[in-house]
């Protein structure tokens, strides 16, 4: 396949794996030349059932060939593979966020994916089921059917402390430029008035603390890098106690927020 310049794309394919003791196996694109070598996310999991691995990505100046490549890194096994699948960001997915309504594929049963938490997981009570501290939440949503769900059960804390977050990095290669305006934007409700959260809208460079109301309300934050930004992320940070919903969450160039799309729209 031929891969075009300035360009963002998903990457994937399903896949099982059988194995002999512990092995490790992935799903590739390279280019045959090497310019290009992307592993989807995840490594291959062993005896689970077919699943969907994948990862995103954005092209450099140039245009290359890629091809799929199943490899074993380790070990001894039998592995298949199959539907693997190459998509183009549309030109008008302004959204530089995968998954930013939450209604995507799950990474694991109620949770998102491409989104982490960097804390909460490792938070008492944080063991799943319908009232996780962190995951879907399909009880609730500003768009679409679902939306995360972030909980922080402790009281006072600062933000130092353990909090919940919600992190995405943005499509490794993607860089952003120095001295263009970006905006982060997302619709964000609490369980009550006045709940204290922070924001980094690409960068560390770019922190912003603000509160939320108990209804659905749009949030954005603008970033302008003063040198080129080679590993960009968001992140919503819950710094005191309380829940809050999230929703339509978008990052694109341009200083106004404008109608949140989807990566595959
Ligand atoms: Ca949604």
């Amino acid at each position: 396949m031929t891969l075009k310049p300035h360009t963002r794309y998903s990457f994937g394919g399903w896949a099982r794996l059988e194995s002999v003791g512990e092995a490790q196996a992935g799903l590739y694109l390279e280019s045959p030349s090497g310019e290009v070598r992307r592993a989807t996310e995840m490594t291959i999991s062993n005896y689970a059932p077919w699943r969907q691995y994948g990862t995103v990505f954005a092209t450099d100046e140039q245009t290359v060939l890629a091809r799929p490549v199943v490899r074993f890194h380790s070990g001894i096994g039998r592995l298949w593979a199959d539907d693997f699948f190459l998509v183009e960001a549309s030109d008008r997915c302004r959204n530089m966020i995968v998954d930013g309504g939450f209604e995507g594929p799950t990474a694991q049963p109620g949770s998102p994916r491409w989104w982490f938490d960097r804390y909460g997981l490792t938070s008492a009570g944080q063991i799943g089921g319908p009232d996780a501290l962190w995951g879907l939440d399909r009880s609730e949503h500003y768009q679409g059917k679902q939306c995360l769900r972030m909980t922080n059960p402790l009281t006072d804390i600062g933000p130092a402390d353990a909090h919940p977050v919600a992190e995405q990095r943005l499509a490794p290669g993607l860089v952003l430029h120095q001295g263009r305006s970006y905006v982060f934007s997302f619709y964000l409700k609490g369980d009550r008035p006045d709940l204290a959260l922070s924001a980094f809208a690409g960068s560390w460079y770019s922190y912003h603390q603000f509160k939320a109301t108990d209804g659905w309300q749009r949030y954005s934050f603008p970033y302008t890098p003063e040198n080129d930004e080679t590993q960009p992320f968001v992140r919503v940070d819950l710094l005191g106690q309380g829940k809050v919903w999230l929703d339509e969450v978008q990052f694109e160039e341009g200083t106004e927020p404008t109608e949140c799309r989807d990566w595959e729209e």
